[in-house]
């Protein structure tokens, strides 16, 4: 089958772990070019690949013609603009979360993408492939265990990159349980809020660290999410379904356990790209599969515009204090 060739906008950690995973270990696939608001980044990066070319900005990237796909790793505040551009210019796009910053840059997606008349975007949810969660969405659709009537969820991080801010724990970081929240219960959400708890001292920052976040879906089912972005004592995300019959966990990830000084252990990991490691390789490969058949098949545009929305409902109510709707616009029929 045709390699794919790809352009990857965005070198930094993320973007230079995915240039080594479709290079080195995603078959029918080949990086061809870089490119990263820093030049020299995209260079430096270029040279430790032989047949890679650097380009200047991402918009020359996006116009090359040996590029047939773009993946999109680059600030958050780019995503929407390069998505666009790639879309215009019809080609396949993968685009790290958040799709975009605002609701109304979601909506010009989708009508870009309609345009084009058929599927050209994903969105960069990997926890779907992850093979644990992708198991308890097999449990809970088999209906063995009853009807699903809600999640418990926690996301802790150790730290953040300097600048971090309130709103990134729900547009960075809780985004992820945005997403996988509505695909475990095949669900849209009707409201959405965040709680005040009580702060932790080990916030490195002026965010406000923890944050409970409260969803409620269209049938009825309620979800927390606690959220913490810093100061916590590893990577530990956790996620229990409760179901009529009986309960769907998460499990960790497969880690050697010690039994030693009168105690059974093992090692949390402290870093996120590593905890999902093995859902971005699937996830990639089965980006590129798909894309050898025709079109992409995984969280489309409109997932990136739920989480938006939604994502925007959580920040509204911190100042409202109380659970805001959740509107959505009508599914386009290219998403249902
Ligand atoms: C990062 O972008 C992620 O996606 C992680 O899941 C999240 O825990 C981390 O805080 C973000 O910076």
């Amino acid at each position: 089958m045709k390699e794919v060739k790809i352009g990857v906008i965005g070198c930094g950690a993320i973007g230079r772990e995915h240039v080594r995973r479709l290079n080195n270990l995603v078959a029918g696939a080949s990086v061809v070019a870089v490119a990263d608001y820093f030049p020299e980044a995209a260079s430096k990066l270029a040279a430790q690949y032989p047949g890679v070319k650097a380009y200047k900005t991402g918009e020359e990237l996006i116009a090359a013609p040996e590029v047939e796909a773009v993946v999109i790793t680059s600030s958050d505040e780019s995503h929407a603009g390069y998505v666009l551009e790639a879309l215009g210019a019809g080609k396949f796009v993968f685009c790290e979360k958040p799709l975009a910053q605002t609701a109304a840059d979601c909506e010009k997606i989708m009508e870009a993408e309609q345009k084009a008349g058929r599927r050209l975007l994903q969105v960069g949810f990997m926890r779907r492939y992850d093979r644990g969660y992708a198991a308890m969405k097999g449990i809970i659709a088999s209906g063995e265990l009853g009807a699903p009537l809600m999640i418990h969820a926690c996301h802790r991080n150790v730290s953040q990159a300097p600048g971090f801010a309130t709103d990134y724990a729900v547009t960075r970081v809780a985004i992820h349980e945005l997403d996988i929240s509505r695909w475990l219960l095949d669900d849209e959400y009707d409201t959405a809020q965040v709680l005040a708890v009580r702060q932790s001292s080990a916030t490195k920052g002026d965010w406000l660290n923890p944050q409970v976040m409260m969803l409620t879906t269209k049938s009825g089912q309620r979800i927390d999410v606690e959220v913490q972005t810093d100061g916590a004592y590893a990577y530990d995300i956790q996620c229990q379904v409760v179901c009529e019959n009986g309960t769907v966990n998460l499990p960790d990830p497969a880690a050697v356990v010690t039994r030693a000084n009168a105690a059974r252990s093992f090692p949390i990991l402290t870093d996120w790209s590593q905890r999902f490691i093995e859902a971005y390789d699937i996830e990639f490969q089965e980006w590129v599969k798909a894309l050898q058949a025709g079109a992409p098949t995984g969280p489309s545009a409109w997932d990136g515009y739920v989480t938006c929305v939604t994502a925007d409902a959580i920040i509204k109510s911190r100042k409202t204090g109380v659970p805001e709707k959740v509107e959505l616009v009508e599914k386009p029929a290219m998403y249902r």
